[in-house]
């Protein structure tokens, strides 16, 4: 399957553009495009399965095999918005350099008004790419975090820039409001512990409360109400069934729906600024998880552009009746809550 309907003369006949979902400039060129993908292949504190680095090149080859068309809005979404994918930059191997390359790269994209979507590469990434967003635009920010850990130690195997300190590296900066975690089923009593200790700041969400009971959303909306969120997606947040190659799988992780379900109810209490996905360490024969990953994302990226202020005029999406989501067809005025009178669904 591909996308294209046009290739470039030198190209291979129905080559697909190497980019995310293999768009054609009609929705992929960067002046037209709302949302900038930006490939962070880092890895330099893995601390057990390696491979982290190939995540962003499996998951935009993986892209092109996702189908443009979505059910849940009868459209191609990103018609709507478009994605630009840039390069990979050049990174320094030392994680605090790294850091600080990668916020200058995505200030400079926030600042010509895109939406970022970074794709790790280590989770360490999203430190960078916080920082970044908020020397572009208005801070306080609240993150919320999908992951099988916490991420919550001050150091770890030597270096407080290690992916299992991602998250206290992000509360290190106090235009970062709070940090809300979900899927989280493995920690360490130090990070217990932090939390317990700064219940203003941090909040998680362990995995069989979002198994067991839709109070979390509740709760969550309670906390989100009226702010900015970034969200960053380790893969590993979601079940090893779907998503095995990652460095460290962890058992009874969130389903496909119960991903979704988090990311959209987001969308209905505060409007997200910005997306990563990390930790993807793609393994030969695993491609699932590579397309997994992929067409999460797509479909984060359509959640955040739906309720995205700052996309009004780039067309709307409607969720229509036959979603196989539940907790979207229940609701299915909230997905017009901020579409003025008269504005049109998207067409494809
Ligand atoms: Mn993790």
């Amino acid at each position: 399957m591909t996308h294209q309907d046009a290739t470039p003369q030198d190209a291979a006949p129905h080559a697909t553009p190497n980019n995310f979902l293999g768009l054609t400039d009609a929705h992929g060129a960067f002046e037209r495009a709302r949302v900038v993908v930006l490939p962070l292949p880092f890895e330099a504190t893995v601390s057990y399965g390696a491979g982290t680095a190939n995540g962003p090149a499996a998951i935009i080859s993986a892209s092109q095999q996702v189908e443009l068309y979505d059910r849940e809005f009868d459209a191609e979404p990103v018609a709507a918005y478009g994605i630009h994918t840039l390069p990979a930059p050049d990174l320094d191997s030392d994680p605090a350099r790294a850091v600080e390359q990668i916020a200058a790269a995505v200030a400079d994209i926030a600042r010509k008004g895109k939406f970022v979507v970074a794709l790790g590469g280590e989770h360490t990434v999203s430190v960078g790419v916080v920082r970044g967003l908020l020397d572009a635009i208005e801070g306080p920010l609240t993150v919320v975090q999908i992951d099988a850990h916490s991420d919550l130690r001050q150091e770890y195997e030597g270096t407080p820039w290690s992916h299992a300190c991602m998250a206290r590296r992000l509360l290190d900066d106090t235009r970062v409001a709070q940090v809300l975690q979900f899927g989280v089923r493995s920690v360490s009593t130090e990070e217990v512990e932090f939390a317990r200790a700064n219940r203003n700041r941090v909040r998680v969400w362990y995995v069989n409360e979002v198994h067991e009971s839709p109070a979390w959303k509740r709760e969550l909306c309670d906390d989100l109400r009226g702010s900015n969120v970034y969200v960053t997606i380790d893969v590993d947040g979601l079940d090893p069934a779907l998503v095995p190659a990652t460095g460290t799988p962890e058992p009874d992780g969130l389903s496909w729906r119960e991903v979704l379900d988090i990311l959209h109810t987001v969308t209905q209490c505060a409007e997200i600024v910005g997306i990563d996905c990390v930790e993807l360490a793609p393994h030969a024969g695993q491609h699932a998880a590579d397309y997994t990953t992929a067409k999460l994302l797509y479909k984060a990226i359509t959640y955040a552009m739906v309720h995205n202020r700052q996309a009004e005029g780039a067309g709307y999406l409607t969720a229509t009746p036959t979603s196989p989501y539940g907790g979207l067809a229940n609701q299915p005025e909230l997905w017009s809550s901020n579409k003025p009178a008269g504005a049109s669904p998207a067409t494809a």
